[in-house]
């Protein structure tokens, strides 16, 4: 055999290769979502050993939680249970989540909900890449920036009532200065984390709705923002939970603009 033909063979090989390895990678991520529970539907088997993400597709606190499973990897390990929450069934709020809100999670025969909390908790407790840092000033920030998350998006919800004249820079600002503590990476961290899956959904919900309805482009001014928004879209394990962006656009539209 020739040396070309060997190299010919070797090259199908890996190609060939390279392809199954990406096909089993991407093949979680096309994963078909189960149907949608409504009050007619008959509730799971309750702690019967299956691990349960009680969740809504177009939630951004559900999705937090969606993102981290994906990228963990943990899409045989965690079934997804998607709820209507227009018309949600009674035994949601009885034997779940008396709180009567997704997300909420089912593991060894206990209910946790809010979705900050499960995000650690699913790290901490399952198989999968880590996504909390080991170094104490990152992990000292990453608090701050957690705890900095409700603030944020109370912030830009009240923006999203105000008028011409409100300030909806000063949230983003914040964002764009955290995003230059760490210089080894494009994300709040530096490395990927946590904390990018805290804020994503809501970025996710907030560009559109404040270009479309304020005509304020967060873009404008804040280049590490641009470039953080351009790695999340990069992962799939985030790309794959993405909303229909018109259909985000309009849910936010029916809250704010009412
Ligand atoms: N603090 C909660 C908020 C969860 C939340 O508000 N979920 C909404 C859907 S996006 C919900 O279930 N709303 C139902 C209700 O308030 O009745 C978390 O972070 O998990």
């Amino acid at each position: 055999m020739s040396f070309v033909t060997l190299v010919y063979i070797a090259f199908c090989f890996s190609t060939c290769f390279h392809f199954f390895f990406l096909d089993i990678i991407n093949r979680n991520f096309h994963e078909v979502i189960p149907p949608v529970l409504d009050s007619t539907s008959d509730p799971p088997a309750f702690f019967d050993g299956t691990t349960r993400l009680y969740t809504a597709l177009l939630c951004p606190f559900a999705q937090r939680v969606w993102i981290t499973r994906n990228c963990k990897g943990l899409q045989e390990e965690i079934k997804l249970v998607p709820i209507d929450l227009y018309n949600r069934p009674a035994w949601y709020k009885e034997k779940v989540n008396p709180a009567n809100k997704v997300p909420a999670l089912e593991h060894n025969n206990q209910i946790i909900p809010e979705s900050l909390d499960l995000i650690k908790y699913i790290d901490s407790n399952f198989e999968g890449p880590a996504l909390y840092p080991d170094d104490p000033n990152k992990r000292e920030f990453a608090e701050e920036l957690l705890s900095y998350a409700d603030t944020f998006t109370t912030a830009v919800f009240r923006s999203f009532k105000g008028d011409a004249g409100t300030d909806f820079g000063a949230p983003f600002d914040y964002l764009e200065t955290a995003l230059s503590k760490f210089d080894d990476g494009p994300f709040f961290l530096g490395e990927f984390s946590l904390v990018d899956i805290a804020y994503a959904p809501f970025i996710e919900r907030f560009q559109p709705f404040l270009l479309e309805v304020k005509n304020y482009d967060i873009a404008v001014g804040r280049p590490k923002l641009v470039a953080w928004v351009e790695e999340m879209n990069k992962i799939e394990g985030y790309t794959h939970t993405k909303g229909d962006p018109q259909q985000l656009l309009e849910i936010n539209k029916k809250i704010f603009l009412a």
